[in-house]
């Protein structure tokens, strides 16, 4: 562990790129809303020791800025991974993060998530001096809370064209993630078919997330090509986060 704050000059977006190059990743999700920031401390420490690479921090409703800040702060002690802001709107920006995954997500029906928030956020992530990742967010059915306040046209799970499309689209415009999204809680992740579509057909990496609970949802992800899966639910559902994590990261192959 410590592989990010030991190469603290490397920005966060060049140490997943060069992390991928060894294997596929593990975020666990973290949102400011569901628990005090002294348990999101916790709950980050057990995840970064069972073996999560990344912390992300955000949730689809909005958040005020003290609760983000304290959470994001507490985090931010309690590891050495790199801490992402995965905002649900603009209030989602705190400067104590390392970076920020600033989204587009493409198939909303509301210009306002494509480039309206973005244009009315970019400064304050400017000025919060966290690095913007710039990722494409694709809403995959049945796309949960995220997909209804994003007014999503969730992608349909049995038309995996229409997502590989989206995805291609994604790569052509710059972004340089894809996030396929299921939705917090779903009961089933992404299906294989539409992630497999998605990878014959672009370079950049994919994270899919939304509905992964074990090891066995984690490998089915994993073999079909998921390049980070992210698990949040899960782990804040868990009695035990750490073993959790550890039961979700075996599905990356490293053991
Ligand atoms: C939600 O994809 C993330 O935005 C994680 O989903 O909470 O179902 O793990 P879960």
């Amino acid at each position: 562990m410590g592989g990010f704050l030991a190469q603290i000059i490397m920005k966060v977006l060049s140490y997943i790129e060069e992390r991928l190059e060894k294997g596929p990743m593990h975020f666990t999700l973290i949102d400011p809303d569901k628990q005090s920031p002294d348990r999101a401390g916790i709950i980050a420490e057990e995840a970064e020791r069972a073996g999560t690479d990344v912390i992300m921090v955000g949730g689809s409703a909005g958040i005020d800025l003290y609760t983000l800040d304290t959470t994001v702060k507490e985090i931010r002690k309690n590891v050495n991974c790199p801490v992402i802001l995965f905002p649900g709107d603009v209030s989602g920006v705190s400067k104590f993060a390392d970076a920020i995954f600033f989204m587009s997500l493409l198939n909303s029906q509301n210009t306002y998530y494509i480039t309206g928030a973005q244009a009315v956020g970019a400064k304050a992530v400017k000025l919060a001096g966290v690095e913007p990742i710039s990722m494409a967010y694709l809403i995959v059915e049945p796309g949960g809370a995220v997909g209804w306040v994003g007014e999503a046209k969730p992608l349909p799970r049995n038309k995996p064209s229409l997502t590989a499309a989206y995805a291609l689209a994604a790569q052509y415009l710059g972004f340089r993630l894809i996030y396929l999204e299921a939705g917090s809680g779903a009961p089933s992740p992404v299906p294989v078919e539409l992630i497999e579509a998605v990878k014959a057909t672009v370079d950049i990496p994919v994270i899919v997330g939304g509905g992964i609970k074990n090891r066995e949802d984690a490998e089915k992800v994993i073999k079909a090509g998921a390049n980070i899966i992210v698990t949040g639910t899960a782990v804040e559902e868990a009695k035990n986060a750490y073993s959790k994590v550890k039961e979700i990261v075996q599905a990356l192959g490293g053991e």
